[in-house]
């Protein structure tokens, strides 16, 4: 008789990774490298995210749930500071804690400072991730590396790029290892639970970030109010960009229009790529002067209130 030689199936592995970084660190730009597609905005701004995103990565029998976070800063609106409760709350449950600095700064930010103290206060171990080592000399990482490490709250270091994607296949290897045995918390072809439409909204919300200048990203959201679907495929999305006052609305239009023409432009290819399929986005811009300080608003972003 013969016997089956066959390995025994791997054991089924599940955890939540949270991760943190100053802002601009490219926290995003790493979940969306580990998940293979944009499920998080990126932006040279910083304070891009502004809600706990997940970024769902199955690989065989392991899935790992990477919770990107907003970088976490000095809090003074209402909305800020429910920025910073989102950041530390991805973080209390997560099985595993990401650290993601930006090596390219001159030094080390007070934001990652920062991160690193509430850690040791937290009594909690994480994994460091030096990013951008694409534009960093090497003796420079060095330098880092062992300025960080005699922090002792750091189990492993890495080094990557999460642009290009050096050294991140390995960082997701040592979480594979890391996450506990356990069943899949989403279905393996599933890449994030936000919902398609919020996610068009910030496909939207990004290119408001990348072409406008200086604080009027941050005096403004977007939100989806409608999605229809055609029988041919395709789909109409309409969505509102708020605004806190008229002469911001004015910019955002632009001459003759021109400005939301060209987000309206950019962001339906985008979405139209995302999705593989027709898309027609219209956007509307309205004036809405406490925008920032509205519950319902807050709920649209994915926020709690009540912090
Ligand atoms: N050269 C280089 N640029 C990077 C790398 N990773 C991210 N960036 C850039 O850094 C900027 C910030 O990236 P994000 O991913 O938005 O950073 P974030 O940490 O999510 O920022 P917040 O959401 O604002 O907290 C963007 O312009 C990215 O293109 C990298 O590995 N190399
Ligand atoms: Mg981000």
């Amino acid at each position: 008789m013969s016997e089956t030689t066959e390995p025994s199936p791997e054991m089924s592995r599940c955890g939540f990774i949270a991760v943190l970084g100053a802002p601009n660190a490219g926290k995003s730009t790493l979940v969306n490298r580990a998940v293979g597609q944009k499920v998080s905005i990126v932006s040279p701004k910083v304070q891009t995210t502004r809600s706990r995103v997940l970024g769902i990565v199955t690989e065989g029998a392991t899935q790992l749930v990477l919770i990107d976070t907003p970088g976490i800063f000095a809090p003074r609106r209402r909305l800020d500071r429910a920025m910073v409760a989102a950041a530390w709350g991805g973080a209390a449950d997560a099985d595993a804690i990401v650290l993601i600095v930006d090596a390219a700064r001159k030094s080390i930010d007070d934001e990652t400072r920062g991160i690193v103290a509430g850690l040791k206060k937290q009594k909690r171990n994480a994994i460091l991730a030096l990013n951008k080592i694409d534009i960093v000399k090497r003796e420079k990482l060095l330098g880092l590396a062992a300025e960080l490490n005699a922090e002792g709250v750091f189990s492993d270091i890495f080094m990557i790029s999460a642009e290009t994607g050096d050294g991140v296949d390995d960082l997701l290897k040592t979480l594979a290892a890391r996450v506990p045995e356990g069943p899949h918390h989403y279905p393996d072809d599933q890449v994030t639970d936000a919902p398609m439409r919020s996610l068009a909204a910030e496909v939207t919300r990004e290119q408001l970030f990348r072409q406008l200048q200086q604080e009027l990203p941050y005096a403004l959201t977007v939100e989806t109010d409608s999605w229809e679907e055609f029988d041919d495929g395709s789909a109409k999305i309409q969505q509102t960009i708020f605004v806190e006052r008229d002469s911001q609305k004015a910019i955002v239009v632009g001459k003759g229009g021109d400005r939301v023409r060209q987000v309206r432009e950019a962001a339906q290819r985008e979405l139209q790529q995302m999705m593989e399929r027709k898309i027609h986005l219209f956007l509307f811009v309205k004036v809405r002067e406490n925008w920032a300080d509205d519950p319902e608003r807050f709920r649209a972003i994915g926020l709690d209130w009540d912090t």
